[in-house]
């Protein structure tokens, strides 16, 4: 049998926000929100706890920030110093583990399954990653223990902020049954209101569906999503390479022709995948490139190269369905789709300079649940 892995998820606590109170005490307990200006179109970066009692949160415009508590804080990003606190933590977590696996600035998986210390308990290496966080940056932090990254990210999400969850393998389902569905991994908006329309508002009612119906209505992912309501994940922890490209693909267990309908529903969510890994690890990037796979093995990729950058979920869409109407339909059964993002740039200009529009299309989106 498989040994079970020792899988941590860390995540700062509203990371940003936390820096600029440490740095000026004037801050501490206050409203801190960390982003664009709220007369100049502006979007909230991030926020301190004090802030989000307000119904402050990221990707809000400042200026409905500002509505909301115009007593709050606002504070201009300092990059510079978020990325030095970022490498900071980066190295304590090599301390006790090679295999870490950074998600952005402040989000980091790692295996602690062998760890440099020889410590037995996950547990006990998450507190001592956070004390030596605190101690040596003065900020706090949550971790998630489980034994699959799922279930970790899951965990550190639970108890924030200054949070540590354990999920063992014995109450993972009591877990999961309450376990909200838009939390499950890789149920991105479109997935959502398909399962909410089926009455599976949680883990327990996902649960409930057989792999023959899952896979009927989501095809490939259907598996995937059966699995991950029983706690099942396989993904490894993956060492970090410098990110020249976001990316991120699909493969599908049953195959799909390039007209059938499920195909923009797929490549949909990767694009919002790859849009919140952008905006995660605060990127912009001009290339677009689709990744198509074909049941013979024959692999093609389309590219499209922009004039301007771009990070949202709707116009890397845009520009993938475009790749996509170009392609021959004829080509044969598909087994993979993948979207990928490259050319990437620092995305300093999203967070004071929002256009009209897309100001807009917020309003819209936020009215819309
Ligand atoms: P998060 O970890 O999502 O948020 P957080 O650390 O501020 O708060 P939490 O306690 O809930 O973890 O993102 C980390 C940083 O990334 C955040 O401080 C600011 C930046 N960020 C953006 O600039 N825009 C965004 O839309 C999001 C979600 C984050
Ligand atoms: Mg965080």
């Amino acid at each position: 049998m498989e040994e079970i892995r020792k899988i941590i998820h860390i995540d700062m606590d509203a990371f940003y926000a936390s820096i600029e109170q440490r740095d000026n005490k004037k801050l501490k307990g206050k409203p801190v929100i960390v982003g664009g200006d709220p007369h100049s179109r502006g979007v909230v970066a991030t926020c301190s706890y004090e802030a989000r009692k307000y119904g402050i949160h990221s990707a809000m415009p400042s200026s409905v920030a500002y509505k909301r508590c115009p007593y709050a804080y606002f504070i201009w990003p300092r990059f510079d110093v978020y990325k030095k606190v970022s490498r900071q933590i980066r190295d304590i977590f090599y301390r006790y583990t090679d295999l870490v696996e950074p998600i952005s600035l402040d989000e980091a998986y790692l295996d602690v399954t062998n760890n440099k210390k020889g410590i037995k308990y996950a547990t006990q290496v998450a507190k001592m990653i956070k004390d030596d966080i605190l101690r040596e940056t003065g900020l706090t932090s949550s971790a998630g223990v489980s034994y699959n990254k799922f279930l970790a990210k899951i965990a550190s999400d639970y108890n924030k902020p200054n949070g540590l969850k354990v999920i063992t393998p014995e109450d993972k389902q009591e877990f999961l049954d309450t376990l909200p569905i838009n939390k499950f991994h890789g149920i991105g908006n479109v997935t959502e209101r398909k399962l909410r329309n089926l009455g599976v508002n949680n883990g327990y009612d996902l649960r409930q569906l057989s792999i023959n119906q899952l896979e009927s209505i989501f095809k490939n992912r259907g598996y995937v999503f059966y699995q991950l309501a029983r706690g099942v994940d396989d993904r490894k922890v993956e060492p970090y390479r410098e990110r020249k490209s976001v990316g991120s693909e699909t493969t599908l267990s049953s195959n799909l022709d390039m007209n059938d309908e499920e195909v923009l529903d797929i490549l949909s969510e990767i694009c919002e995948d790859v849009s919140n890994r952008l905006k995660h690890s605060n990127k912009v990037g001009k290339t677009i490139t689709l990744k198509v796979k074909y049941d013979d093995f024959t692999k093609i990729t389309r590219s499209i190269s922009l004039e301007h950058p771009i990070y949202k979920a709707e116009d890397i869409r845009t520009s993938v369905y475009n790749l996509v109407k170009n392609l021959e339909s004829n080509k044969g059964k598909i087994r993979l789709l993948g979207v990928t993002v490259s050319n990437l740039l620092e995305n300093e200009k999203n967070l004071t300079h929002i256009t009209i529009f897309e100001y807009l299309d917020y309003i819209k989106e936020s009215t819309k649940q």
